[in-house]
């Protein structure tokens, strides 16, 4: 198995994965990505070449998709539409990409008997109470709250039900929040990061006393390069890294890692249907598959992604006004 197509290789997780795979193993890659707003080549520019090669195209091309899955041993599936706050403005593009190109994907791949693995998220399993003392585990149930995470859930659904009616060759990981570099400043952490940098103050929905699991999107990478290399067909891997913290402690620590006042921020109008909190138990996929987080500082990894949003301007400037723009008219 050596022909790799990452689709969604120009967002965030995705690109992210591609230098994990040209970086560590030897993979030949070919990228599929319609370049959506959320879509950026230059974060894969530096590694385009012999064995990484890009595609302009949409996961809902069935001839597209036929052809290069034709061509390929492995599919590792991250495009989608990713953003809540999107999704409860304009839903439709999320039940396109989501669920429509998810299909596709899994129709072309069964055709061919391709190896498939589809990368999803934690939101799934809804949301948990603050005090509770569970977390999500491969067994929880669904119970998706936004239009983004129900979407996901059917993506899931489509794919564990052509595992088990069609025979596909494929797994699951649902992963839990993810920081680092090449994020889109529409997210939590890249937004406020790009808040300080532009001179506007950071803002926190709600309370702030929101809860997620963060994990850095390199360990992410490997998580889901040691599944599609050991992972038993047909089965789900949680992926998260014990990394559990309010959205008020988060911006904490950017505003200390960026020698702002601890009170410099905004409370703004809460997200409908905000969901309280996420937790993550990865304990089958530590355990059966060995894998262990290397990012284990947070602080850290966050003082290194204040640094990269500091000397990368130019990927990110052009889209802050009508980042900003899109959040102020609805109070956010
Ligand atoms: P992103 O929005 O940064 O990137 C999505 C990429 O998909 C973009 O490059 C975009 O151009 C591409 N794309 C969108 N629609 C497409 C289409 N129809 N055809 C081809 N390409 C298309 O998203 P992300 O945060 O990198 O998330 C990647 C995956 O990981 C998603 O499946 C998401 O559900 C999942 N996930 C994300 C997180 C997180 O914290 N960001 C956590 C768990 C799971
Ligand atoms: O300006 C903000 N202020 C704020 O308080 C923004 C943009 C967000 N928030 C809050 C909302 C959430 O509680 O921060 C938290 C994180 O928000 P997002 O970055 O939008 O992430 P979330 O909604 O948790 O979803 C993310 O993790 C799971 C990804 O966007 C999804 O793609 C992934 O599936």
């Amino acid at each position: 198995m050596n022909r790799m197509l990452i689709t969604g290789g120009a967002g965030f997780i995705g690109s992210n994965f591609v230098h994990h795979v040209i970086d560590n193993t030897e993979y030949h890659v070919t990228v599929l990505d319609a370049l959506t707003y959320a879509g950026n080549q230059s974060s894969i520019e530096s590694i385009l070449g012999d064995r990484a090669v890009f595609v302009h195209g949409n996961i809902c091309d069935s001839k597209l998709v036929d052809r290069l899955i034709a061509e390929t041993d492995v599919v590792v599936h991250f495009a989608a539409e990713s953003h809540n706050d999107n999704s409860l403005n304009d839903p439709r593009p999320f039940v396109d990409t989501n669920i429509v190109g998810t299909f596709t994907l899994i129709e072309a791949a069964r055709r061919h008997g391709t190896r498939f693995h589809h990368i999803s998220t934690d939101e799934v399993y809804g949301d948990l109470e603050l005090d509770d003392p569970g977390r999500f585990t491969e067994s929880s149930p669904y119970n998706p709250s936004s239009p983004y995470s129900s979407t996901k859930a059917g993506s899931d659904l489509l794919v564990r039900a052509w595992v088990r009616s069609f025979g596909l060759q494929a797994t699951l990981s649902n992963c839990s929040n993810n920081y680092g570099p090449f994020q889109h400043i529409e997210k939590f952490i890249p937004r406020q990061i790009t808040n300080v940098l532009s001179g506007i103050r950071p803002k926190l929905y709600g309370t702030g006393n929101n809860v997620r699991d963060w994990i850095h999107a390199d360990d992410h990478s490997a998580a889901v390069l040691r599944i599609v290399e050991r992972g038993a067909i047909g089965e789900t891997y949680l992926i998260g890294a014990d990394g559990e913290k309010s959205n008020l402690e988060v911006l904490q620590i950017i505003l200390d890692g960026m020698g702002q006042p601890s009170d410099s921020f905004d409370f703004v109008t809460d997200r409908p249907g905000h969901d309280l909190r996420y937790a993550i138990d990865s304990t089958k996929l530590r355990t059966d598959l060995e894998w262990q987080p290397r990012y284990t500082s947070f602080a850290e990894g966050i003082a290194a992604t204040i640094d990269w949003y500091t000397e990368h301007r130019t990927w990110w400037e052009n889209d802050k006004q009508s980042v900003e723009e899109f959040y102020s008219a609805q109070g956010q």
